[in-house]
């Protein structure tokens, strides 16, 4: 007999299908020592594998491994750097759990050797636009990849973030990056956009982008949304730490799925897990 088909969008990957008929969960694993919450934690190949299999046993369907932080302020990281890093770290992961897993990098030398060593999937703060070989190697390879919208550079992205109509504009280049990885030869079917929360935006600018996600959900293409334990969280709730905003991220999960969102990038899946559940079921997303 054969199974059902799953129903709604699905990413195909080497490691299987992520099926987005229910909101997927994307964990967050950073092999850097400066990432804004999870810095140091995970560079160790053991410490990124255990926090994998606990990740996968919450209800993760992707991990997200990254070695460049990307926090506002971060400097970025030569290549060679950004290699040594990720490699150890993606191949415990790739050994320790079986879901697909995304490469987190801007570098299509990285993204490269990450799919060789065992990635499954593309994930470019960029949206391919700070290596134009990007979009070519995403499509020669035939894997998801996210687009997002950033403002500027980390580097600078916080000074003085400025806006006309965030939601056109953000709306607009997603719809851009994404005409481009067709022209570059992507599938529309492995294409994921994400409207970059905390990426060159002020508190209101990201409140407005998650009010109004159902307009980036109308471009056509499954929407990621990354809250988790960001600046704008520890801003309305009169300057947590990153270590206190698991229930400010609970409230922006929530809302992104009832506005539409696929997939929600986060550190707590567990936690999470249960967020998306209720939110989507509620909302009846
Ligand atoms: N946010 C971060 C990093 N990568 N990728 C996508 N597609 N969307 C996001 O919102 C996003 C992302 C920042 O979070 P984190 O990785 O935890 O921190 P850092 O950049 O300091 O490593």
């Amino acid at each position: 007999m054969t199974p059902p088909r799953p129903s709604g969008p699905v990413l195909h990957t080497r490691s299987g299908s992520v099926s987005l008929a229910r909101v997927a969960l994307v964990g967050v694993i950073n092999a850097t020592p400066d990432s804004f919450f999870d810095g140091g934690r995970h560079q160790d190949p053991a410490e990124a594998a255990d926090a994998a299999r606990a990740m996968v046993d919450a209800g993760a369907a992707l991990l997200d491994v990254g070695a460049e932080s990307t926090r506002p302020g971060a400097r970025p990281v030569p290549a060679d750097e950004e290699r040594r890093r990720l490699l150890p770290v993606l191949r415990a992961v790739r050994a320790a759990v079986g879901v697909p897993i995304s490469v987190d990098t801007t570098k299509a030398g990285i993204a490269r050797v990450a799919l060789e060593e065992g990635a499954d999937a593309v994930n470019d703060v960029s949206a391919g636009r700070l290596d134009g070989a990007m979009l070519p190697l995403v499509a020669a390879a035939g894997v998801p990849v996210i687009l997002m919208h950033m403002q500027g550079t980390p580097e600078t992205m916080q000074l003085a973030p400025s806006y006309t109509d965030v939601v056109r504009e953000v709306t607009g280049f997603l719809a851009e990056r994404a005409r481009a990885a067709r022209a570059a030869g992507v599938a529309a079917e492995q294409i994921v956009v994400d409207p970059g929360i905390g990426f060159g935006k002020t508190v209101e600018h990201n409140c407005r982008l998650l009010r109004r996600l159902d307009l980036v959900a109308a471009l056509g293409y499954p929407v990621l949304v990354g809250v988790s334990r960001k600046g704008f969280i520890g801003r309305l709730l009169g300057d947590a730490p990153p270590a206190g905003r698991l229930h400010g991220t609970a409230a922006a999960v929530a809302l992104a799925v009832a506005a539409g969102a696929r997939l929600v990038r986060v550190h707590d899946v567990g936690a999470m897990r249960d967020v998306v559940r209720v939110a989507e079921a509620v909302a009846g997303a």
